[in-house]
């Protein structure tokens, strides 16, 4: 098959690439290089460089394709909360874009939603069927996309799944930005031996997912949709375990043999206390597990930063 990967060398989408080039399919990569890197575009996948919220831009990358796996998106809460219209141009308009350039041929979609769409309303684990009740302007963007793939597929028989990724972490996640996921960045300082900052008092939990267990379910849910099985409109990507920011930290310094030094800051706005995602229907849907246990994926994710640095 040939896929077009939207966001293609960010992070996530660079492992997904490879796996889909690996398994035998042609790829075709949408980036516009804002966050992702042109190093990490996988070997024998064509690139074009350009915005996901540019329509034709879009149209063009599509041609050709038999679907769509979409993830290019402005992903820090943070920087959304700085940037709420540029965030919010990239972060939905993006997504319709793709599903308007997707439309004519009924191209399967599936893309990245967030477990930022349950807020701090959804009880823990939070289930599919939770209340989404969005607390950062990410998380809005990213419940708009639901809405608008449920349009897509209501009204204009586009088939689409949205998977709502939890925290992702892996090789490969920039460490080096102020908008950098918690593992990347919690790595990046402690490898030099500085402190690491934590964000309120660092009893906030999270449901962290090893990058190779959501590019399974990425893979699998192309697959499934293809094979046109009624599946659910959403569906959570988590393990259903979760550990605190603090338990994290203490966690990964001996990991990069370093000292834990801890710079506390004020909570962020924004910021989840405790999120959690309830798996059931991933493992029903998709006959998955995010199987991958934080200690082995934080192995792999240290030792492939000490290689790269
Ligand atoms: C992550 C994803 C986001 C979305 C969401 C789903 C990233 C960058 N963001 O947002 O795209 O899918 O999950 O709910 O992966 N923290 C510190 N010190 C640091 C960095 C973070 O204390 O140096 C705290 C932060 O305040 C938060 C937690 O760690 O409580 C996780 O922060 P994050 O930026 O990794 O991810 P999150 O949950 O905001």
């Amino acid at each position: 098959m040939r896929y077009l990967v939207t966001g293609g060398c960010g992070f996530i989408g660079s492992h997904l690439a490879d796996a889909l080039i690996a398994a035998g399919h042609a790829v075709r990569v949408l980036d516009d290089l804002s966050t992702g890197r042109l190093e990490n575009l996988a070997p024998g996948a064509e690139f074009i460089r350009g915005s996901v919220a540019d329509a034709g831009t879009v149209r063009a990358a599509l041609d050709g394709a038999d679907g769509c796996f979409h993830l290019a998106a402005i992903a820090s809460v943070v920087r959304c909360e700085e940037d709420w219209g540029g965030a919010h141009a990239t972060n939905l308009g993006g997504a319709i874009a793709v599903l308007q350039a997707a439309r004519q041929r009924r191209l399967p979609v599936v893309y990245a939603s967030s477990a930022a769409v349950y807020g701090n309303a959804a009880p823990v684990p939070a289930s599919e069927s939770s209340p989404a009740v969005p607390i950062s302007a990410y998380g809005a963007d990213k419940l708009g996309c639901e809405h608008h793939a449920a349009v897509g597929t209501a009204s204009f028989g586009i088939p689409t799944l949205g998977l709502r990724l939890f925290n992702v972490y892996g090789p490969r996640q920039d460490g080096a930005s102020p908008y950098s996921g918690v593992i990347s960045a919690f790595c990046a300082r402690l490898s030099r031996g500085a402190p690491i900052t934590i964000w309120g008092d660092g009893r906030q939990t999270r449901d962290f997912v090893y990058v190779r267990d959501v590019v399974a379910a990425m893979q699998a849910g192309m697959a499934r949709l293809t094979a046109a099985a009624g599946l659910p409109r959403v569906i959570n990507v988590c393990t259903g375990r979760t550990v605190s920011v603090l338990d994290l930290a203490r966690t990964l310094a001996p990991l990069c043999g370093a000292r834990l030094v801890i710079d506390y800051r004020p909570a962020r706005t924004g910021d989840i206390a405790a999120s959690c995602g309830d798996p059931a229907l991933l493992r029903s849907a998709l006959d998955l597990v995010a199987e991958t246990p934080l200690a082995e994926g934080l192995r792999h994710t240290v030792a492939r930063a000490s290689l790269a640095a």
